[in-house]
């Protein structure tokens, strides 16, 4: 055992305590590989989880309805010009019909999730993105989630006030030079600067990281650190899925020790904030693990047969009708856990909201 691991009981018992890891502490959990030390982490994450959540698990419906993308990120499926990338466009009633489909089927959220779609970038011309929010969020009720990329604090605001409660805008990575490799031509400091207008406005938001990028251990301590220090209510981590057709096609995947063990970190690290188990990278077999690693939302549910992509996974599950709200609600029992309520999501969601607005 190297000196940092016999660190592990004591961090894991502060945390419990009440004192969050830091300093050098997030790296060395980050750095866990033992089976035994992975397990004592995931207790306590799950511990600390059932403090603040108790045994309900919020859902999140995923609606991707726009492909196109003027971006060329490098780990992308979508980034343009790649003949690989399944291209489509929804319409307006198309995204209302499957925000309702979601609703029904149990959703407490609605993530609507773009490329850096040409046809409002262009232009700077968001309108029609506007209106979009507002149909949705007349027609389900629901709270909503806008992933568009990169926008102005006028367009937020704009989609602030049509209904978005949240802007999703993941970083990909703390580290400038890690991020001038993934995302190509985007600059670092405007893309935090996005989250940042976004929370100033009064809206939740999301940050994320990649993992398997070329990032080390530091980098990825720089990213859980950073992201706790931001005004930021949902963290994210993804293992990084190769792309047909993209420069990182041939890299090899990221196991997925490292998403589980970054999830735990980050619940020790941010105990009462929400921490996604996406279904987008291992599939529906993938909500397990995540969840025992102390994740407390189930992220990238998607109707099937509807021709909707994910986004690393752009097909796992999908048509076989295992990302969806029944499924993840029959693999949270047999967990001993549950789907929260629609009331218990939209609880919180006010709960947060005030406590943004009271930070303004
Ligand atoms: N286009 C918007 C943007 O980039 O902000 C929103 C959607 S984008 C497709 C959502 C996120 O998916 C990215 O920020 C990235 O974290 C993740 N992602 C994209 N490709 C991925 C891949 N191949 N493996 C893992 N995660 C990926
Ligand atoms: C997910 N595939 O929830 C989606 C996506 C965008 N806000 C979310 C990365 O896992
Ligand atoms: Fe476009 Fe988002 Fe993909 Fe980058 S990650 S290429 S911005 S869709």
């Amino acid at each position: 055992m190297s000196g940092g691991l016999r660190r592990l009981p004591e961090i894991l018992e502060r945390a419990l305590d009440g004192q969050p890891p830091a300093g050098s502490d997030i790296a060395t959990l980050l750095a866990v590989t033992d089976p035994h030390d992975a397990a004592a982490l995931f207790a306590a994450a799950g511990e600390l989880r059932r403090r603040h959540f108790g045994d309900a698990i919020f859902l999140y419906g995923f609606v991707y309805f726009s492909t196109y993308c003027h971006n060329e990120c490098t780990f992308c499926l979508y980034r343009r010009g790649n003949p690989e990338s399944p291209r489509y466009r929804k319409s307006l009633d198309e995204v209302v019909a499957i925000a309702c489909g979601l609703a029904a089927s149990g959703v407490h959220l609605i993530d609507l999730t773009m490329g850096e779609d040409p046809l409002y970038f262009a232009t700077n011309e968001f309108d029609a993105l506007v209106e979009l929010v507002r149909a949705v969020k007349e027609a389900t009720g629901l709270p909503v989630m806008i992933s568009p990329g990169k926008v102005s604090a006028d367009v937020l605001a704009a989609l602030r006030d049509a209904g978005a409660e949240w802007y999703a805008c993941y970083q990909e990575t703390h580290a400038p030079e890690v991020y001038a490799r993934l995302r190509v031509g985007q600059d670092f400091a405007a893309r935090a600067a996005a989250r940042t207008a976004a929370a100033r406005l009064g809206m939740l938001v999301e940050d994320g990281m990649l993992l398997g990028i070329g990032e080390t251990v530091g980098d990825r301590a720089l990213s859980v650190a950073a992201m706790r220090d931001e005004p930021v209510d949902q963290v994210r981590v993804m293992s990084f899925v190769p792309q047909r057709g993209t420069p990182l096609e041939h890299e090899s995947p990221a196991g997925s020790l490292g998403e589980l063990v970054t999830i735990a970190t980050m619940r020790l690290v941010m105990p009462e904030r929400l921490i996604p188990a996406t279904l987008d990278v291992d599939g529906i077999n993938g909500l397990e693990p995540r969840i025992a690693a102390g994740a407390n939302v189930v992220t990238s549910i998607v109707p099937p047969d509807l021709g909707l992509a994910g986004v690393s996974q752009s097909e796992l599950d999908i048509d076989a009708g295992l990302r969806t709200a029944a499924e993840a609600s029959s693999r949270l029992t047999a967990l001993g856990l549950r789907a929260a309520t629609a009331g218990e999501y939209a609880g919180w969601v006010a709960g947060a909201l005030e406590r943004r607005a009271v930070r303004r």
